[in-house]
């Protein structure tokens, strides 16, 4: 397999690949043999204060990108998923090589952003304001306005696919962008960035800082003019920005955080099909997705064939060379995630559950783990509280309904949740009741452009994707105007 050439490696300032203030880069690695990628130049305080003024120029009134008609913001958004969809091959690529997930998975991940900017090409001239019977002799309405400078902050578990979903919904709006990838993962944002300018987006609209979260993510959170930050991450993480936030200008938030989130096998269920789908919810992605259904929930009745074919599943799972047309499992991001998963794993077995597989690192290069399966899980467990953000399956047993929904929501969590059964009451006081942003039925991970995602509880705030993304990146302003008189 021949490799595409790095072309993009420094910050992404007005339109320009520009060094650093500082000088500094740091290295992208492979997580697949734990070899250094590239050098990046590696953005601090001064480059964002230098991104920050490109965004606030961009901005200012009679601009270029002020007084671009809205539906012409949908022609760029429609050339830019134009452009990535011509190199969806070299971007999905650079995706695997730097984050490590199978290719096939990349390539879906690049559709996904062409099909995401074409969504939000579609709002640019849809967003509008309303007229109001106001009390008193006035005309009052109201305008939907760009909330302005937004920092972006990205991780790396879906580095392309969380840029657009952040990019798409402020550009459609009319704001401008300061977007920060994760350390590990910066070429696909920065390569993003490029053809930003090739579709003809002006200067200064989108600016792309790759760099580490304390130094380049805490300038951007801590910035006087942005005016909103949109951060995917930890919920640590999460907690830092909206303190630096408030401590700074009050910027608006929006938080996509971590989750726990509970799948429910029902003893109606058909129990191949359901092994099946609980097996991708949880190992899709290395098992590194927000969203994945990490507390598989059983019925008693039908618990073990359930574990005993899911293990025989997981012991299938083909890992290996993400570049390998059938491998179904890369490797763990960084040494750090892979030791953190690993110790998770040993917290399980020392705790009491049950390894039925895996448990351990796979060869000794690079960062695989065996897909694992413990049984015999009980909610007081680490693994059954705790984000793995890992190829682990926990799965717990259960014996009716209302236990199942309270157990399902005994969590600080709320990003998503799971039901497999063929009775639709079940289903329903199921997504009625569950603390969760989303709900899937018969089905996992399903998240489309249109539908909006996000998380209940310490998952986060806001919602991304579908229209409410978009109210994140607006502000409302009421315009009354006096009438001479009442008709
Ligand atoms: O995330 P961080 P990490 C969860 C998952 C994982 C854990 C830790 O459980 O095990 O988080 O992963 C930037 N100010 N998720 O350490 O640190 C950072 O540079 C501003 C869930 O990688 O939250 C990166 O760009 N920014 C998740 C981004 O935040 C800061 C996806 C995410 O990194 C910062 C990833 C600071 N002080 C991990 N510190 C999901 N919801 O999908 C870091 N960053």
């Amino acid at each position: 397999m021949t490799l595409p050439e790095i072309k993009y490696t420094k910050l992404f300032i007005n339109n320009e690949f520009v060094d650093s203030v500082s000088g500094k880069t740091f290295p992208t690695v492979n997580p697949a043999t734990g070899k250094k990628i590239v050098d990046i130049a590696e953005g601090d305080k001064a480059d964002v204060d230098k991104a920050v003024a490109a965004a606030k120029a961009a901005f200012k009134i009679g601009s270029p990108w002020r007084k671009l008609d809205a539906s012409a913001r949908g022609v760029l958004l429609n050339k830019l998923a134009d452009l990535l969809e011509r190199d969806a091959k070299t971007l999905a690529t650079l995706e695997t090589l730097d984050n490590g997930k199978p290719l096939t998975a990349a390539n879906i991940d690049i559709l996904i952003c062409a099909n995401t900017l074409r969504y939000y090409a579609g709002w640019c001239d849809k967003i509008h304001g309303q007229t109001i019977p106001a009390d008193g002799t006035v005309f009052s309405f109201t305008r939907l306005e760009p909330v302005g400078i937004v920092g972006q902050i990205i991780p790396w578990n879906f580095p392309a696919a969380l840029a657009i979903w952040k990019l798409a919904p402020a550009l459609a709006t009319g704001c401008t962008v300061v977007l920060k990838p994760a350390e590990q993962t910066p070429l696909t944002a920065l390569y993003i960035a490029a053809l930003v300018k090739e579709a003809g987006v002006p200067e200064g609209v989108v600016n792309v800082i790759p760099g580490y979260g304390p130094t380049a993510g805490a300038a951007i959170t801590a910035h006087p003019d942005v005016t909103k930050v949109a951060f995917t991450g930890s919920t640590e993480v999460g907690r830092i920005i909206m303190a630096d936030a408030a401590k700074s200008n009050l910027k608006k938030v929006s938080l996509e955080l971590g989750g726990k989130s509970p799948l429910i096998i029902f003893k109606d269920a058909d129990v191949d099909q359901a092994v099946e789908l609980a097996h991708q919810a949880v190992f899709i992605n290395q098992g590194q997705i927000c969203c994945a259904g990490s507390r598989t929930f059983v019925h008693e009745d039908i618990y073990d064939e359930f574990v005993k074919k899911s293990v025989e599943r997981a012991q299938k799972r083909k890992v290996g060379d993400p570049f390998t047309e059938t491998t179904e499992q890369g490797p763990q991001i960084d040494d750090e995630m892979f030791n953190k998963v690993l110790k998770f794993i040993k917290s399980g077995k020392a705790e009491g559950a049950k390894l039925e597989c895996g448990g351990e690192r796979l060869g000794d290069i690079g960062y695989f783990i065996k897909p694992t399966v413990f049984s015999n899980v009980t909610d007081n467990m680490t693994v059954a509280k705790e984000e793995i953000f890992g190829p682990v399956q926990c799965v717990l047993k259960f014996k009716t309904l209302e236990e199942a929904i309270e157990r399902a929501n005994k969590t600080s969590y709320g990003l998503a949740a799971g039901i497999v059964t063929k009775d639709l009451n079940t289903a329903l006081v199921f997504a009625q009741s569950v603390q969760a942003g989303t709900v899937w039925v018969n089905c996992y991970n399903i998240i489309t452009p249109q539908t909006p995602f996000g998380g209940y509880k310490e998952s986060g705030i806001g919602r991304e994707m579908g229209e409410d993304s978009l109210k994140e990146y607006l502000q409302i302003k009421t315009v009354t105007v006096q009438l001479p008189y009442k008709l």
